[in-house]
């Protein structure tokens, strides 16, 4: 086993030295076609391979094209947020959203809602007052049910809740936790639910990629949901991983407990940042980990897709919130394929 895996990376290293020199080596290369896209790589495995978008980036044509062509499904990384979509209570704006959905299907590309409730990114009027529990129920019952209902048919998966738990299990403190008490979780998916009952209804949240107290938190609560006949119908997996904190070896197992209990899995922000300059080393070393995270999603069933936060890191949101810190996609900042590149069409392939 280890050494056939061996001998496969040993040829997949070779393959990238060659593509990286412009030397030809698949048959669609031998036949004078364009290489598939990561889209039609992952496709051939029943996945998709998406990237992240933001409205202000759309301008930029050479990269609408990549995005249009070498990817199967989208994320807004902003445009459906609660500060975008209902900035005055009972006004809602769904243009930024819109926007990315257009350009996803004249690209035939899925689009995945993101998000529904988060503790972030809300709008003023709702975070600049107390709310009773009564209120507070109404209000995110609104947002919910009118936005799922905008975009129904539109989006195959709607992250409903985002980022609910805190690093050592235990629920965050957000104002619908705190007003609400844990059932918001249940609430927001059964309203998500009778809104759009076809589409898929996940938790998604970062650090979780590995077995630790976190995911051990998402794993308890979608048991129970499960059991109660809650529609909670996947996990998203941010993966935001870092080199300096190390790989998170229980990946795939943890995807696997998860698809036991019934339930999709995504990759569903992947970055790998690195503290700055960008080295060859660290280069390769983060093309390793993209590959290992390919691979993993790829060897459970029901993990269903990846999605990169963006794939360009000219437009990577890690150096503004990690100063020192960046270089975290396949794609560098002039649009050049790096070796995570190579790395994920491997995987892939
Ligand atoms: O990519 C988003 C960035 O443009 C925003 O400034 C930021 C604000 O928090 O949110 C980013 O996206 C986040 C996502 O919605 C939820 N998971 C973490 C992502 C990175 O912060």
């Amino acid at each position: 086993m280890r050494t056939a895996r061996t001998r496969l990376r040993l040829a997949g290293a070779l393959a990238t030295v060659l593509v990286a020199a412009g030397v030809a080596t698949g048959p669609a290369a031998q036949a004078g076609q364009a290489p598939p896209t990561l889209a039609e790589l992952a496709q051939r495995h029943g996945r998709y391979f998406g990237s992240a978008t933001d409205n202000p980036e759309l301008t930029d044509e050479p990269y609408t094209a990549l995005l249009g062509s070498e990817f199967g499904q989208i994320t807004p990384g902003n445009g459906m947020k609660w500060y975008a979509t209902e900035p005055q209570q009972g006004v809602f704006d769904f243009t930024q959203g819109d926007e990315i959905v257009n350009l996803a299907r004249a690209h035939r590309q899925k689009v995945r809602g993101h998000t529904l409730v988060w503790h972030s990114q809300l709008p003023d009027w709702l975070t600049s007052r107390d709310w009773t529990a009564a209120e507070l129920r109404a209000v995110l019952k609104k947002h919910i049910q009118t936005e799922v209902r905008h975009y129904r048919g539109k989006v195959f998966a709607w992250d409903v809740v985002n980022e609910a738990f805190n690093e050592d299990g235990t629920y965050r403190e957000t104002v619908f936790y705190k007003t609400l008490g844990p059932g918001y979780i249940a609430d927001a998916l059964r309203w998500a639910h009778q809104a759009d009952p076809r589409v898929k209804l996940y938790l998604n949240d970062y650090n979780i990629e590995a077995i630790g107290p976190k995911s051990d938190a998402y794993y308890q609560l979608a048991k129970e949901l499960k059991a109660k006949g809650v529609p909670l119908h996947g996990i998203g997996f941010q993966a935001h991983l870092a080199l300096q904190y190390g790989y998170p070896d229980t990946l795939e197992d943890n995807l696997r407990r998860f698809s036991r209990l019934g339930l999709d899995t995504s990759l569903t922000e992947v970055d790998v940042r690195m503290q700055l300059p960008a080295t060859e080393e660290k280069l390769a070393q983060q093309a390793e980990w993209y590959r290992e995270l390919t691979e993993a999603c790829l060897a459970v069933r029901r993990c269903v897709g990846i999605t990169i936060w963006d794939y360009t890191d000219k437009y990577s949101w890690i150096p503004a919130f990690f100063p020192g810190e960046g270089a975290a996609l396949p794609w560098d900042e002039q649009l050049r394929p790096k070796p995570a590149y190579y790395a994920i069409r491997e995987a892939l392939s």
